[in-house]
């Protein structure tokens, strides 16, 4: 595949990239909210700043405990893409508990992570609360290198660290009746500002969801870790799903809960924009957001400045031989 690169002022994504951030600002508008303008808010990245107190800073928030012994899934150790540099990824995030743009990796350094526990619970025979020395000990670690795509078209290459979510099924015994599985970020006011407007009416906590047959497929994964150590708290800590060839919004953070239900489960980018944000959501280039092709994605790799090559977009994001079958 021919990459076209673009390099770019580090100002550029966040006002080209029409993003879920947009959606909040539209929103807005239309309601006539007053409230500070998150659209006009550009934050440098760190890298291009040449700040080296701020990317001392930012390194400190990567360099946490490194998770051994760890081995790569031969089936996901690469990909036809490099993996995107760890700085990049580490300042460039969603986490609107956080604040409304992709700066948000200083607020979330307050994100409480200790102690953790994940209720697993609803249609289940064996309800169970892992921590996480549980999660390492009870199921197999290891590393896969998953493309990722997120639905307002950027993407990245991620080494995560985890444990295959069907195992986690496994140990838990869903009855017949379980069709369904909702996944619950953890919620707490006080240390999550939010996107800075109509906070009281957005469906916190962040909910995502999947069917059990989509989280009993092979590529579904629970990461406690990316880049061999433990997961920083800008991507999620301690434990996030990653589900690669759906886009990015599936992959919910900081998850305390995950309920087996019979039904299919509200969520919150659904609720907010049914038709922007579908439940499946799977990652498919012939099939645009209502507000852009989704066609071509911008992927995010080399550092220190950020750049993108404009890359075709993958039906499935390239792992349709382990889904595709899922949706006849
Ligand atoms: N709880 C929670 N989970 C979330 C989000 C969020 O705002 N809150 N953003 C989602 C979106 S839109 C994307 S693209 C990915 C971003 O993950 P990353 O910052 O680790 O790259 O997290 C997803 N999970
Ligand atoms: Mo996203």
């Amino acid at each position: 595949m021919a990459f076209l690169h673009v390099p770019s002022g580090w100002q550029l994504p966040e006002r080209a990239v029409t993003s879920e951030t947009v959606y909040f600002n539209r929103r807005r508008f239309l309601k006539g909210v007053v409230g500070a303008s998150i659209g006009a808010t550009t934050v440098s990245l760190v890298g291009c700043q040449k700040n080296s107190k701020a990317q001392s800073a930012l390194q400190m928030t990567l360099d946490l405990p490194e998770i051994e012994p760890l081995s790569t899934n031969p089936a996901f150790a690469q990909v036809d893409r490099p993996v995107t540099d760890r700085l990049l990824a580490g300042q460039y995030n969603n986490f609107y508990e956080f604040g409304g743009n992709k700066s948000i990796w200083p607020q979330a350094q307050n994100l409480p992570t200790d102690p953790w526990a994940v209720e697993v619970t609803g249609l289940v025979r064996k309800p169970r609360t892992f921590d996480l020395d549980d999660l390492k000990r009870e199921f197999p670690v290891e590393e896969r290198i998953y493309r990722f795509r997120c639905v307002e078209a950027w993407s990245m290459v991620l080494p995560w660290v985890g444990i295959p979510m069907r195992a986690l099924v496994a140990a838990v015994e869903p009855t017949a009746n379980a069709k369904y599985v909702r996944f619950t970020s953890l919620y707490d006011p006080e240390t999550m500002p939010g996107p800075g407007f109509h906070l009281g009416s957005l469906p916190w906590p962040y909910t995502e969801g999947l069917t059990l047959d989509e989280m009993n497929s092979e590529v579904a994964f629970l990461a406690i870790g990316i880049y061999g150590r433990e997961l920083p708290k800008q991507h999620g800590a301690p434990v996030r799903a990653v589900l690669p060839w759906k886009y990015g919004f599936k992959g919910g953070k900081s998850i305390v809960k995950i309920e087996f239900l019979a039904e299919q489960p509200a969520t919150y980018w659904n609720t907010l924009a049914p038709n922007e944000y579908g439940f499946i959501a799977n990652v498919n280039p012939t099939k645009p957001h209502p507000r852009w092709s989704q066609a071509t994605e911008k992927f995010i790799s080399t550092g220190p400045d950020l750049s993108w090559d404009i890359v075709e977009t993958l039906p499935f994001n390239g792992y349709g031989e382990y889904v595709a079958h899922l949706y006849p």
